[in-house]
């Protein structure tokens, strides 16, 4: 029998070699990105979810593009430790490994110009980011890093009580509540909209800029956002824009509709992905509502998880085919990289379109370069 210290060699030196750093491949934009991680707490609001009476807290993830010249490139975790090993623990069913998210790490920068000479500096389009419910605003690192590279400030937003984990900087965690009744994903879409105008708002304020994004030049335009989501991060997205004219623009990525938005409608620009055969009987409903610009566009080979990093992350790690078939119906059958391509590109079309005034033929009819992407209309 092994005395104790070899056992817990041997399960390190087991450990060690799984979680050598692998980086997930950097963004094709133009610009270099830094990341900032903050939390920010809402002292006007409760948290409704929350066993005590106390004020809803968020953690945020902010993208920023910088120029290459500017960049001092470093390596970081995709997903914070804790986090990660929620994840693994999370995904076993699926056959996740151990050390799995811990192993996988962003390609990032801190920013070399001093905020006092940044005369080459510039701001660029906001967008904020919504995930899916029980998911982490982490799972979308790499998507909004990719639209960050294009030039826009990417902020990804976790959801106290919603995403099975928010891990803040003292290490405290909040694990999600069990949100699965009509009435609670309702009160939940509140508080998901809440979240975003309160980020918003303290993105107006030059103090928490000055503290979050160092490398801001002037003030956040704030008033022309667009807002993107997964899953109900898309329902978030669309009831967000209903209630708060400072978002001009949003993108829904599979995600079905909820609440009032669905009768009311929305007249500012929408773009909905749909997963292979997605059939919702709430996008029929809110479409001859959209009274905007608007495309509904399909994703031949995706499934309702292909919308997050998760098929790219399989593949960069290279464990597509030790995952069991239940897998391939969450991630679809389109390859992590290509499926990130083909979001990421039509993602940056729009926002380019809308926030920039750059059109773009691929918003517009069928692309030989983009086979998989359908025109629906339901
Ligand atoms: C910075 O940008 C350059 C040029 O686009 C790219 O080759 C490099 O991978 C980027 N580095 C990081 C850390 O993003
Ligand atoms: C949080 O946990 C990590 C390990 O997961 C540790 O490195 C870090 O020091 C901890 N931070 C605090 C504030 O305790
Ligand atoms: C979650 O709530 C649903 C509906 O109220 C209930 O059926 C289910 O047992 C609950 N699950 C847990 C783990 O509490
Ligand atoms: C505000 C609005 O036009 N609502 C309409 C949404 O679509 C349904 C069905 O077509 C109509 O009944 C609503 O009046």
């Amino acid at each position: 029998m092994l005395t104790s210290p070899v056992k817990a060699c041997l399960f390190l030196a087991l450990v060690a070699q799984f979680v050598t750093a692998i980086p997930f491949p950097p963004p094709t934009g133009s610009y270099n990105t830094t990341l900032l991680i903050s939390e920010l707490t809402d002292d006007a609001r409760l948290d409704p979810f929350a066993p005590t009476k106390q004020p809803r807290r968020l953690m945020i993830s902010v993208f920023h593009p910088i120029s290459p010249a500017e960049c001092s490139p470093y390596l970081t975790l995709d997903l914070n430790p804790i986090t990660a090993a929620f994840e693994d623990a999370a995904l076993a069913q699926f056959g996740v490994q151990p050390g799995t998210f811990e192993s996988l790490d962003l390609q990032v920068c801190h920013s070399r110009a001093n905020p006092h000479h940044l005369s080459t500096s510039r701001n660029y389009p906001l967008v904020l980011f919504s995930p899916g419910l029980a998911g982490t605003r982490l799972f979308y690192n790499a998507i909004a890093q990719q639209l960050a590279s294009r030039g826009y400030t990417v902020v990804t937003i976790d959801h106290a009580y919603d995403a099975s984990i928010v891990t803040f900087p003292d290490n405290s965690t909040i694990l999600a509540a069990n949100i699965t009744t009509e009435a609670q994903i309702l009160l939940d879409l509140d508080a998901r909209v809440k979240d975003v105008s309160f980020v918003l708002d303290k993105l107006s304020e030059p103090s928490t800029t000055a503290r979050i994004i160092p490398s801001l030049a002037c003030r956040l335009d704030v008033s022309n956002t667009g807002i993107i989501g997964h899953s109900l991060g898309g329902a978030t997205a669309a009831t967000a824009m209903l209630r708060d004219s400072r978002f001009i623009a949003g993108i829904n990525l599979d995600g079905s509709f909820w609440g009032d938005v669905i009768q009311k409608g929305l007249d500012k620009p929408f773009l909905m992905l749909a997963h292979e055969g997605k059939i919702d009987p709430t996008w029929e409903a809110i479409w001859p509502n959209l009274t905007g610009w608007k495309r509904e566009l399909m994703l031949a080979g995706s499934a309702h998880n292909t919308f997050t990093d998760l098929p790219d992350v399989v593949d960069v790690l290279g464990i597509r085919r030790s995952l069991p078939p239940e897998a391939t119906d969450l991630l679809g059958t389109i390859g992590g990289a290509r499926g990130f391509e083909v979001i990421t590109t039509y993602v940056e079309a729009f926002f380019d379109f809308v926030m920039k005034g750059e059109s773009s033929a691929l918003l517009d009819k069928p692309s030989k370069s983009f086979p998989e992407v359908s025109f629906e209309s339901p």
